[in-house]
């Protein structure tokens, strides 16, 4: 699947600049096993790179402007580097203005270039095509300017590109993008950006993700909204428990005790976030003990929690969520990403995932008139250099 995409990338590159591309960049989505809403409440989180990915190529061009094209989109625009990256209606644009806006910032010297670029990251599925796009770009002109960015520094700019955009994010999905390892979930402590590989291994279980097909439009501002009701709500527990400097500090106690001088929606978002830290390190635990029965039962209770203490799933994801529970072969379920619409992750007993997809898919037809898109994902490697020659 991938290789038609870079097939079709290159050789778009070719025909309209008439020579091959000199940089060519894989950049995947990501998922995430669990944890959630806690990359920038500074717990750990278990994403994996994708084998979806967006393929990039690049030349320098040796004139006074880039042109960016968007193939799938068949979109492009042009930029003067030496004029001011600023905000425009066109959001995919924007993702790559926000990091030529970084990379100019951080003071790093480069040309004018080409780019074009493919993907095949369903956008607006939680499956986070949009750091896919800044880091890749990034990847892309660090190697063809020899810019010497580490990996890591090109997810923490991906991120800072993404707040320049508008959404505050945690790092979680350009750390997994950069990252990722083919077959392996990376834990990553979100406080300190250290970081570990875990074999994903789920046994007699395959991982499908079943992709709601709808996208509320309240998502940004929520999320937004979301981050700062954490931030009130970790102001009162500092103020409350001197020594206390995070939620992964704080057990429920803590947090029930403060239940009294915190407005209602902190005291639920608050609670959350202190359950989910937990919830993850006894997950990635079951995963490396093989105990895939305990790692659903918790991705289960994560999605209990996003619905009701943390308010981010809706009636799509809800009714799907529902529905898997009440199947014996299915061994958890949840919402994964922001919320909102985007996918669940689902863990389905081999040899019943045609006929759980099968009765799905007609269900929810029938509740909301809205097909199911569903991807059966495999676990791979962060974004890299293609060599095509
Ligand atoms: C989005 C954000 F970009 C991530 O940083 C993370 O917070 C996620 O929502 C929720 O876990 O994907």
């Amino acid at each position: 699947m991938n290789d038609i995409l870079i097939q079709k990338t290159t050789r778009f590159f070719q025909e309209k600049f008439g020579e091959k591309a000199a940089t060519i960049v894989l950049s995947p989505g990501r998922i995430n096993i669990i944890g959630e809403h806690i990359d920038y409440n500074d717990g750990y989180v278990l994403p994996a790179a994708i084998d979806k990915i967006i393929c990039f190529a690049f030349d320098k061009n040796n004139s006074n402007k880039s042109k960016i094209i968007a193939i799938d989109l068949n979109d492009e625009f042009e930029i003067d580097l030496n004029d001011p990256i600023e905000l425009t209606d066109n959001t995919w644009t924007n993702y790559v203005r926000g990091i030529i806006k970084q990379l100019q910032t951080s003071g790093f010297k480069f040309e004018e270039f080409n780019c074009v670029f493919s993907s095949n990251i369903p956008v607006g599925s939680g499956l986070s095509s949009s750091a896919a796009l800044e880091c890749g770009f990034l990847f892309g002109l660090n190697e063809l300017f020899n810019l010497n960015i580490k990996p890591i520094d090109i997810a923490l700019m991906g991120q800072s590109a993404e707040h320049w955009v508008g959404i505050n994010c945690g790092i979680m999905d350009q750390f997994s993008s950069v990252m990722g390892l083919e077959n392996k979930v990376i834990k990553i402590d979100c406080r300190t950006l250290e970081y570990e590989y875990h074999n994903a291994d789920f046994n007699d279980y395959s991982l499908i993700l079943f992709d709601s097909n709808v996208k509320h439009s309240l998502m940004t501002s929520a999320y937004n909204e979301r981050r700062e009701q954490c931030e009130e709500g970790i102001a009162i527990v500092k103020s409350n428990f001197p020594g206390i400097t995070s939620f992964r500090d704080c057990t429920e106690q803590h947090i029930i005790g403060l239940q009294n001088i915190m407005r209602a929606d902190v005291f639920k978002r608050s609670l959350f976030v202190v359950k989910e830290i937990n919830r993850v390190i006894l997950a990635c635990e079951a995963l490396d003990n093989g105990n895939i029965e305990t790692l659903g039962k918790l991705m289960f209770e994560t999605h209990e929690g996003l619905s009701v203490e943390y308010e981010v799933s809706c009636t799509e994801l809800d009714m799907i969520v529902d529905t898997l529970k009440t199947e014996e072969a299915v061994v958890g379920s949840r919402l994964m990403g922001g919320g909102f619409g985007g996918c669940t992750i689902n863990l389905i007993k081999k040899g019943h995932e045609d006929r759980i997809k099968k009765k799905l898919s007609a269900l929810y037809y029938d509740a909301f008139g809205i097909e199911l898109k569903i991807y059966d994902v495999k676990i791979g490697n962060g974004t890299s250099l293609y060599k095509n020659n």
